[in-house]
């Protein structure tokens, strides 16, 4: 018989040896590997389901999982913060941010895109077909164009009725009310162990013609690192600009925390360096292993979970309560 003290022992020995960097030759993959698995922010179930029907299918159909299901939200006129039905901007224009990582650490991002609901799939292109990682306004929307996207007008009546309803006093607050936020950022482990993710957004309701957010911006909004983890965020993106954050959780489950410890770091950072009262930033992260962490810094911010065995949301713990 093993001693409680040996196994734990044993334990940490394993654990530690999975989080620290071995030589190049050899594998640093843990053993324990639960996917496929995917993770979302907000009450994304749908999207999640999409997504798992090509991770399920293995590493090869892992950036497909994550295309096609952010490609639900985009889609979705009801989520007013993604796609066709985006909230416009200042000006009355809907303008998209998205990205995309791969398991190699490849990106692809479009910001500042007009015209087309798939930004998702145009910052794919961005990274399979060019030499490049983000492509911006014009630019975006002429490459969408050659990739033959689908084009669109993406304000929606509603969308216009909220807009006009808001030129009535035009209050700019680039405050993010914690009900009225759903980008979509996805996280994605296959049965191999192999990780990747995406984010997609119109951004903040509102804002200046020409405001990027976070979630295109590999390191901020998204980060994949597959020897560890990726994370995901959303929420007010220049908090997560400003301190990288999705970067930073990677970092901390590199040095050996978990997942929910590693948002939890993140958004203490947050804490610590910015003005937090109305603002609220949301973290997923999703390792190796297949374990996850969530966490905010308000109550509120909802994540959905789905493997193959079950599919569930619910709110994560936060730094105020
Ligand atoms: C942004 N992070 O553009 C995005 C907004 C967001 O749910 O996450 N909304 O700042």
């Amino acid at each position: 018989m093993i001693s409680r003290r040996k196994f734990n022992a044993l334990l940490s020995a394993t654990l530690a040896a999975s989080a620290t960097p071995q030589s190049s030759c050899q594998s640093t993959a843990p053993q324990l590997i639960k996917g496929p698995k995917v993770i979302s922010t907000w009450n994304n179930k749908k999207a999640n389901r999409q997504a798992l029907l090509h991770v399920s299918k293995g590493t090869d159909s892992l950036l497909d999982g994550i295309e096609q299901g952010i490609r639900v939200v985009e889609s979705d006129p009801g989520d007013q913060s993604v796609g066709y039905g985006g909230r416009p901007d200042r000006d009355g224009h809907v303008t998209l941010d998205a990205c995309i990582m791969d398991k190699a650490g490849n990106a692809g991002a479009v910001t500042f895109l007009e015209g087309f609901p798939h930004a998702i799939s145009a910052a794919r292109k961005v990274m399979e077909e060019t030499p490049h990682v983000i492509l911006s306004g014009e630019g975006a929307a002429q490459f969408a164009e050659e990739q033959g996207l689908e084009r669109r007008d993406l304000l929606t009546e509603a969308s216009r009725k909220e807009y006009e309803e808001w030129l009535e006093k035009e209050e700019y607050a680039p405050v993010i009310n914690i009900e009225r936020h759903d980008t979509i950022g996805m996280l994605a482990l296959t049965a191999e162990g192999d990780l990747s993710g995406g984010c997609s957004t119109s951004g903040l309701a509102f804002k200046m013609r020409g405001r990027v957010g976070d979630s295109p911006i590999i390191g901020a909004g998204l980060y994949v690192d597959n020897e560890y983890g990726a994370a995901v965020a959303t929420g007010l993106g220049e908090l997560v600009l400003r301190q990288l954050s999705s970067f930073l959780v990677v970092e901390f489950m590199r040095a050996g925390h978990t997942p929910q410890k590693a948002c939890e770091k993140a958004i203490e950072r947050i804490c610590e360096r910015e003005n937090v009262t109305d603002a609220q930033v949301g973290l997923i992260a999703l390792d190796k292993r297949g374990e996850i962490g969530a966490f905010s810094i308000h109550p509120g911010f909802t994540y959905a979970v789905s493997d193959k065995d079950s599919e569930w949301s619910e709110e994560a713990k936060s730094y105020f309560t």
